[in-house]
């Protein structure tokens, strides 16, 4: 593999640094990177620390290897991720098949704690090691008319035990506007706490976009394209009523279902209360403008 970290997170984030990001990062507001300055961490409505590495690769949505929590970390092993190869094409400058060493060249691998909530009201504090998206979109050069980028998911049935499964339309797709995906909170990961993506969670590449729901961040990508009108994405074509293209965190827009006022952190024990969910995932001082007069419980 081209980048296969031995690094533990305690190697190579010093604690106080990764104290200070923890805050910026993790924390309501502000952020501690890129052009987008603001206030740091006055906002922050709790504190929370990390999600235990045993949790965050033993409790999965991957339903490429079943739908049960515990199957990707069982069955995603069968899934060959060497060699690895990314197809980008449609309205770039420069398409064709990247191996994965060509999509890591001169990418900053940066370590970013977001939180990380899924549709199901349940979330964890994830530390990740990976790329902004924006840095290999403009690798790539994206042309003035591409208006979407759409991602696909490896789809090999051989190793891939979930997919005799109809439960979703495979391979799995998902979509991004062009400015979500330029955002520089979006992000390609590589790793978790300084390790490698174990397959369960995605790897070798997998989308992370922190304030929308997680089945936006679409796992062992092989596909990106731009284009000029908005993407499939599995989830809507499974339900469209339940599940929408944009699927931003919204505590006031429930689901038909259930509502997503609130979130169980995922390793808090029995015991613990359940959490607000925040607007934006907490993240709304950073994207909230990318939706400015937009109603965000029709374009949910
Ligand atoms: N290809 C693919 N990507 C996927 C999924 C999936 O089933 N297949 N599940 C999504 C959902 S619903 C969630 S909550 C997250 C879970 O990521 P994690 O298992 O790394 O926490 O992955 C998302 N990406
Ligand atoms: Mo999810």
């Amino acid at each position: 593999m081209a980048y296969k970290s031995k690094l533990t997170w305690a190697d190579v984030t010093p604690k106080q640094s990764w104290l200070n990001r923890r805050q910026i990062i993790a924390g309501a507001s502000g952020l501690g990177f890129g052009a987008i300055a603001g206030p740091i961490a006055a906002a922050v409505p709790i504190e929370r620390e990390p999600t235990s590495y045993e949790d965050i690769t033993s409790y999965n949505n991957f339903y490429e290897f079943g739908t049960g929590k515990e199957d990707p970390s069982r069955y995603a092993d069968a899934m060959t991720t060497d060699p690895w190869s990314v197809q980008i094409d449609g309205l770039v400058d420069r398409p064709g098949s990247y191996d994965l060493a060509d999509v890591l060249k001169g990418m900053d691998i940066e370590e970013r704690i977001y939180r990380f909530r899924c549709v199901e009201a349940w979330s964890m504090v994830i530390p990740w090691n990976g790329f902004e998206l924006r840095a290999l979109l403009e690798k790539v050069g994206v042309q003035p008319s591409a208006k979407y980028v759409a991602f696909e998911t490896l789809y090999r049935p051989e190793e891939m035990r979930g997919t005799r499964s109809r439960v979703l339309e495979w391979p799995y797709v998902e979509g991004l506007r062009l400015d979500e995906a330029m955002h520089p909170l979006t992000m390609v990961a590589t790793g978790i706490y300084g390790e490698s993506l174990l397959n369960q969670n995605g790897a070798p590449l997998r989308l992370v976009v922190p304030w929308k729901y997680g089945f936006k961040s679409i796992k062992s990508i092989v596909r990106i394209t731009l284009t000029d009108s908005e993407p499939p994405t599995s989830w809507n074509k499974a339900n469209p009523r339940e599940y929408g293209f944009y699927s931003n965190v919204n505590p006031e827009v429930d689901h038909p279902r259930w509502s997503q006022a609130s979130e169980r952190e995922v390793g808090a024990g029995i015991f613990a209360s359940r959490i607000d969910t925040l607007m934006f995932n907490g993240y709304a001082e950073e994207v909230a403008s990318l939706y400015a007069g937009m109603d965000l419980s029709r374009f949910f």
